[in-house]
């Protein structure tokens, strides 16, 4: 049966490090079933519309630049309950509060450079999994 879906990235500092294949399999393992997956690269104007919704927070120029520093890999999940499982998954935003076994306290090296992304509402998991994905790249 089909679950609800989430949208994760892989951030630059995590795929520069090496961290693509482990990041991913904690993601299946968890139970997430992969939907959608594709490396790219955000330049400026694509980063700065996906954080539209943290413009007016002081690290929001930091936060558009360190997105298209490199490579980063998105990915549609699916999962019942998938929103807050994989915000389960992840942990907290700085890895220092992170919870043991989750992917930020596993790989996060900041609470700027914190190794992933998760949606955090149903709405956004659509909107940010749009920016990325056309209908014809979710199987
Ligand atoms: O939903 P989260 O990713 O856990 O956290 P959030 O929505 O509060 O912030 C979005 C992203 O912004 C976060 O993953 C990393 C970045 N960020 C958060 N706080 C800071 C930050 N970046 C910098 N440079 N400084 C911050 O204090």
């Amino acid at each position: 049966m089909a679950g609800t879906t989430t949208f994760t990235m892989i951030k630059p500092e995590a795929v520069e490090a090496g961290h693509i294949g482990n990041i991913l399999q904690m993601i299946n393992e968890a139970g997430f079933r992969i939907v959608a997956l594709k490396k790219t690269q955000l330049n400026k104007d694509q980063a700065g519309e996906f954080y539209a919704v943290h413009k007016e927070r002081p690290f929001y120029g930091e936060l558009v630049d360190y997105m298209c520093s490199g490579p980063i890999v998105a990915a549609i999940l699916e999962k019942d309950n998938a929103v807050a499982d994989f915000r389960e998954l992840i942990g907290a935003t700085d890895p220092s509060e992170a919870a043991e076994g989750t992917i930020r306290k596993k790989y996060a090296t900041s609470k700027a450079e914190n190794a992933v992304h998760g949606s955090d509402s149903d709405e956004n998991a659509q909107i940010e999994g749009s920016f990325f994905f056309s209908r014809f790249e979710k199987f």
